[in-house]
């Protein structure tokens, strides 16, 4: 349950969307000359403080042009169509940045301009390698969990005073979701995870691909599928905190920002996330130089920023999400640290899944499959 700590307005939120999304998209840059004084990002948005990229060019004079986006797909798109503009990504490691790097997207890093790369978690690196040999291309940025946001005093209203609020059931018992469509449902539009919530309720290996993965996540989202009000990546935040909605599924910190900012707007809500007790995805997001950027520079030194102790915590205090930089937990909030939403303990941990990189053509029936889902066919 969540934070008092993040004191993450929505006038706050709404000062990030207009600094971030609306700054002027690198459109041109595919074809522009090189700007040594610019650097254009594309992040997760929700996914810096309010004065990440305020500070770093006050500090250094070098002005971030910042984008963001919703969706793994809407990154890679851009990234394989080459000249995106872009001089720093920040992929979920799998499959996405796992297969970019196999397909020669990014640059090596240069370990000699990220000084602070030392400060990083050395198993999480390790853990790493299979996909990036080396950690030649990728930087770990954040990690956590995708489960479920809910609306406690709704959803106890919905489904009774004594309902456990534990499990994945919440969404995938048709009766469960039957009673909570008046309050709202949403589910991420991100494939990997869906399936991956749906193969876990069902007690199987959500990396599996070789029996009848496909027909069983169909059949359990055909089942609820006419209580689901809307797939989103983003929305889901505000949906949640207005009460809009009452069960989402949502990355970890993302729903820890919704229940700030409900309790910021003293609409009296309680949000909570959940990690199911069946188990859940654990992804961890990685900063990246396209090999195509014009500012490696700049990009280099914003990584180097990034991972310094003091910025990579305010960060994690405002955004919720846990980072893998261990000289930081000494900045990072203690109601932050003691969240098992943010930080699970070692038994929740456990039962924690990373996804793997699918075979090519499993990997496409699933898309193909979630399209279906979606549209309620
Ligand atoms: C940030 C969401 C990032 C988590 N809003 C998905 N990897």
């Amino acid at each position: 349950m969540r934070i008092r700590a993040l004191v993450l307005s929505c006038a706050a939120a709404f000062v990030l969307a207009a600094c971030g999304p609306s700054s002027q998209p690198p459109s041109e840059g595919g074809t522009a000359p090189a700007s040594p004084g610019r650097l254009h990002i594309y992040n997760w948005s929700d996914y810096v403080a309010e004065d990440t990229i305020a500070n770093f060019e006050a500090r250094t004079g070098i002005r971030v042009v910042y984008d963001v986006y919703s969706e793994n797909e809407v990154l890679e798109a851009k990234l394989q169509a080459g000249n995106s503009g872009y001089d720093l990504v920040f992929p979920s490691l799998r499959p996405f940045a796992q297969r970019q790097v196999l397909q020669g997207i990014y640059a090596p890093l240069d370990r000699a301009s990220l000084p602070n790369f030392g400060n990083l978690d050395t198993v999480l690196l390790e853990g790493m390698r299979d996909a990036d040999p080396d950690n030649a291309h990728l930087v770990p940025y954040m990690w956590g969990t995708t489960g479920l946001g809910i609306n406690v005093g709704k959803v106890r209203e919905a489904l009774g005073e004594d309902v456990a609020l534990d499990s994945w059931s919440l969404l995938f018992d048709p009766a469960n979701a039957e009673r909570l469509a008046a309050c709202g449902i949403s589910v991420l539009d991100d494939e990997q995870e869906a399936f991956a919530a749906a193969l876990i309720w069902l007690g199987r290996d959500p990396n599996r691909t070789d029996g009848d993965e496909l027909e069983a996540v169909q059949a359990a989202y055909g089942a609820v599928r006419p209580h689901i009000r809307s797939f989103n990546n983003s929305q889901y935040i505000n949906e949640l905190a207005t009460g809009e909605t009452c069960l989402a599924m949502g990355y970890s910190g993302d729903v820890a920002q919704a229940a700030a900012r409900a309790e910021e707007a003293g609409t009296g809500l309680e949000i909570a996330y959940i990690i199911p007790k069946e188990g859940a995805i654990r992804w961890i997001d990685v900063m990246a130089i396209p090999s195509d950027a014009r500012n490696k520079e700049a990009a280099h030194a914003f990584i180097n920023y990034l991972l310094e102790p003091e910025v990579i915590a305010a960060v994690t205090n405002y955004v919720a999400y846990a980072n893998p930089n261990l000289a930081s937990k000494a900045f990072v909030e203690a109601e932050i640290l003691e969240d098992g939403g943010v930080y699970p303990p070692d038994e929740v941990l456990a039962k924690l899944v990373d996804p793997q990189k699918l075979p090519d053509a499993a990997q496409q029936a699933r898309v193909r499959a979630w399209t279906r889902i979606k549209s309620g066919r």
